[in-house]
């Protein structure tokens, strides 16, 4: 072949080359819309086979895929962001959860608050007379305090309402009942007696003169915060003096005294009375005439001791109960049996 022959070949073969490379896909057969002609089948296939992780070379294209607007994320290690392991933890715990804001954290995260769900519960509360530990030490009502006076016919005891525990004193001189001054002194009555008690020598002193009204069957006695005592006996209302011990009647009311009458941490005058069903109902007494105005029915009867202690009203029962008095609707729910028969009890002084 001449030199000039090779140049045309060279020529025609450069020509070929190039125009082969730009009409690949249009040597197959005619392909739809939404077909590609594959070179190695020589046949039209759906152009979504892209999708596939190959090209028509057989090369990876996943990079290539279109995946629309909310591609997958590429979670690759190195891509990963790094997790926060949030602030540091001071040594044992596991977390600083203090869902009651009181400046304990939890002991489920390690903490010292034995109740996340009550501010009043926490290693700096103070302990009071509930049914709750409230300082977190595992004891209730412990260090402090939490029992009333209460009596039977001839004895005088400590009450705990949380415990349930009981303390005898002494004895009584034939008291019908008694009740705490807001000065701490417990008094109890005779029907013609004023007496007080030293809780040092546990001994009782009887005033020096008597009452001048003979109280007859009263059986209630209740202090108010100025130290006025007022007792009920049947359907009267009285009040002692507690400076020189005498008594005078005030007035009578729709009610029949059953045991007790009581004044509350908000100063209001309530009474048990007996005289219309076979279980006493709660009387509130307006303490200036004697009149008394139903609260409801206790569901209790021979409620005769009653009690405003911590806030609450109990009742006390010649069968032995500790009663939970609403005051508000004079429903009454039983606590415990203590065994002894009651006959009258004392609020705390703070009622
Ligand atoms: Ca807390
Ligand atoms: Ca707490
Ligand atoms: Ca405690
Ligand atoms: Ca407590």
């Amino acid at each position: 072949m001449s030199r000039k022959s090779v140049w045309f070949v060279v020529v025609l073969l450069t020509f070929q080359m190039l125009g082969c490379g730009s009409d690949e896909a249009g040597a197959g057969p005619e392909c739809g819309l939404d077909e590609r002609y594959n070179p190695i089948l020589d046949a039209c296939e759906p152009a979504r086979t892209l999708m596939n992780n190959t090209d028509d070379m057989g090369e990876d294209v996943s990079d290539e895929v279109d995946m629309g607007e909310n591609p997958e994320p590429d979670m690759s290690q190195s891509d990963m962001p790094e997790e926060d392991s949030g602030p540091d933890l001071p040594d044992g715990l596991t977390c600083l959860t203090d869902l009651d804001g009181d400046g304990h954290y939890a002991i489920e995260c390690g903490g010292d608050d034995c109740d996340d769900t009550n501010r009043s519960r926490s290693p700096s509360a103070t302990e009071l007379c509930d049914r709750i530990d409230n300082d977190c030490n595992d004891e209730i009502n412990d260090g402090i305090d939490c029992s009333f006076y209460a009596h039977s016919n001839t004895k005088l005891y400590r009450i705990d309402p949380f415990k349930f525990t009981t303390q005898e004193l002494g004895s009584v001189p034939g008291l019908f009942d008694i009740d705490t001054h807001p000065d701490g002194t417990l008094y109890g009555l005779t029907s013609s007696q004023l007496y007080t008690y030293d809780p040092q020598s546990s001994m009782w002193t009887a005033f020096p003169n008597e009452l001048g009204v003979n109280l007859g069957t009263a059986n209630g006695m209740a202090i108010d915060e100025d130290g006025t005592a007022y007792v009920t006996g049947g359907n009267t209302l009285y009040t002692v003096d507690l400076t020189n011990g005498s008594a005078t009647a005030v007035g009578s009311g729709n009610y029949n005294s059953s045991g007790d009458t009581v004044i509350t941490k908000q100063g209001v005058l309530y009474m048990t009375s007996s005289r219309t069903l076979n279980t006493d109902t709660l009387v509130l007494v307006e303490g200036s005439d004697g009149s008394g105005d139903l609260v409801g029915a206790t569901n209790h009867r021979g409620i005769w001791g009653l009690t405003a202690a911590w806030g609450d009203v109990y009742g006390l029962t010649e069968d032995g109960e500790l009663i939970a008095i609403d005051s508000q609707t004079g429903a009454s729910t039983l606590i415990h049996q203590f065994g002894i028969s009651f006959y009258g009890a004392a609020s705390t002084p703070n009622r």
